[in-house]
């Protein structure tokens, strides 16, 4: 075995004897397979990969890394688009996928209580079986685990009326980087008792602890849903169209924006797409109402297209029923693995306040231009959270890896000028760490540089995430 680390084969012993043989892999076929995760082409290998099934095994695991200072990556499903759950220091991958129980859905209360390996979408429909609703839904629900979404603090199209993922965490288990175990808060609605410990790990991207139990709160499921593709002859008429349905007082329970190659890219992607786009259209919006009495939401709906319809919008498709709307919920979901297998790519998850889409819009191309590159933009318009694909192409690795990155600055330094930041979905991680200091001081960033000392005194868990060592 090579170790970059002080991990050392009696190290690969103990964890044998905590886990169980079949659990602690050091093959190199393991090895490669924890190596990446979603984000671009990134790869580094683990020393040493361990599936541990409780919270107790994870907490000898931690002990033994903390007295030898061995580097742990946790790792969720993998799905991450900001390098997470990268092993960039070798040392142990913590896989928690064997931790897939739901445990409890407190009926009484609307509440649930979960291990971290459950698919998020898995949770969705075991709550929805009873009428209960967990609204955050990132693009990857289908394989992403709900502990990865703490971690990350994801969003998804729903978050625009229902909120993200912080919204709905009420308590979790955290074995800490010392291997001690605690709850950070208690399962109830309201908490004003002490600083807030919950909602600090929550988007901590596993740097803090290892979550190993987590308390959601739940809602009524609604009813009915009614879903429309709008497209428009300009990008900008899109984005500026979003602003203009919430100052008339819609909310809708979607308001996703994809550019004209998003949708066509993963029209062609994915088989069997119906849908038809005209010449001149250049992006749509895919807008999403909810509710439970369908005249009222027919009203909104209505109400939302008469105010698109003044910003040069071209023929509205109602999904009429919900093959429909399946579909077209497919292809924007899908909108990120086509973009992926189309080109190499680096994926920038900005966000500004709603009302300055437009301007960032526009900046990201005029950027690009000066830059010479092309973008794929679309995402969660109504939350202000634009995802800027930026596509390989025809550049040259030396400006790929060169140049380009003066470009990336310039769009986060026009994030930041238009009252925005980095990341609103896909986290910090590895890949955003070095645009920290346009959207953060020294001040911020050593606090936040001390709050993970007091967690992780030895710097071992998911060191070199967020900020440098
Ligand atoms: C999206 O908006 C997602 O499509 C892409 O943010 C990331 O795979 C994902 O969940
Ligand atoms: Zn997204």
């Amino acid at each position: 075995m090579v170790t970059n680390t002080v991990l050392a084969s009696r190290h690969v012993d103990e964890f044998r004897k905590i886990v169980g043989e079949q659990y602690v892999l050091i093959d190199e076929e393991s090895l490669q397979h924890y190596s990446h995760d979603e984000t671009e082409d990134l790869h580094y290998l683990p020393e040493v990969v361990i599936k541990p099934r409780t919270a107790q095994e994870i907490s000898a695991i931690m002990k033994i890394c903390n007295k030898a200072k061995i580097p742990v990556t946790p790792r969720g499903a993998g799905t991450g688009l900001s390098g997470g759950a990268l092993p960039h220091l070798g040392g142990v991958l913590l896989s928690m996928e064997r931790m897939n129980s739901i445990l409890e859905i407190d009926e009484r209360n609307l509440q649930v209580t979960t291990e971290p390996a459950v698919i998020t979408e898995v949770l969705q429909n075991t709550v929805r079986e009873k009428n209960l609703f967990y609204p955050p839904d990132p693009g990857s629900r289908g394989s992403c685990f709900i502990g990865g979404n703490i971690s990350e603090n994801s969003g998804g199209p729903k978050a625009v009326k229902y909120g993200v993922v912080k919204d709905y965490v009420l308590n979790l288990e955290l074995v800490l980087p010392d291997g001690e175990i605690i709850w950070t808060g208690a399962n109830v609605l309201k908490n004003a008792t002490g600083y807030n410990l919950t909602q600090l790990v929550v988007g901590s991207e596993g740097t803090l602890g290892i979550v190993t139990k987590i308390v959601l709160r739940l809602i009524p499921h609604p009813k009915h849903d009614l879903l429309m593709l709008v497209p428009f002859k300009s990008a900008e008429n899109a984005c500026a169209a979003v602003g203009a349905i919430f100052r008339a007082g819609y909310t809708p329970s979607a308001l996703e924006f994809m550019e004209r190659d998003a949708l066509e890219w993963v029209s062609q992607f994915v088989s069997g797409s119906t849908i038809k786009i005209e010449e001149e259209v250049q992006a749509h919006l895919l807008v999403e109402v909810d509710g439970n009495d369908v005249d009222v939401l027919a009203k909104e709906i209505e109400g939302i297209a008469e105010i698109i319809q003044g910003f040069d919008c071209g023929e509205i498709l109602f999904a009429d029923n919900a093959q429909q709307k399946a579909e077209l919920w497919k292809l924007r979901r899908r909108v990120a693995e086509a973009v992926r297998a189309n080109s190499i790519y680096k994926e920038e998850d900005t966000v500004v306040p709603r009302a300055e889409l437009p301007v960032l819009l526009k900046g990201v191309k005029d950027i690009g231009k000066r830059y010479g590159f092309h973008s794929v933009c679309y995402g969660h318009a109504g939350d202000g959270n634009l995802h800027v694909n930026i596509i390989k192409g025809d550049l040259t690795d030396e400006q790929w890896n060169g140049s380009l990155k003066d470009g990336i600055r310039e769009i986060f330094a026009l994030v930041k000028e238009l009252g925005g930041t980095l990341s609103g979905e896909h986290g910090v991680g590895l890949v955003q760490k070095e645009y920290m200091n346009i959207v953060f001081n020294e001040t911020q960033i050593r606090l936040m540089r001390e709050i993970k000392k007091i967690f992780d005194p030895n710097n071992i868990l998911n060191a070199g995430k967020i900020f440098d060592i």
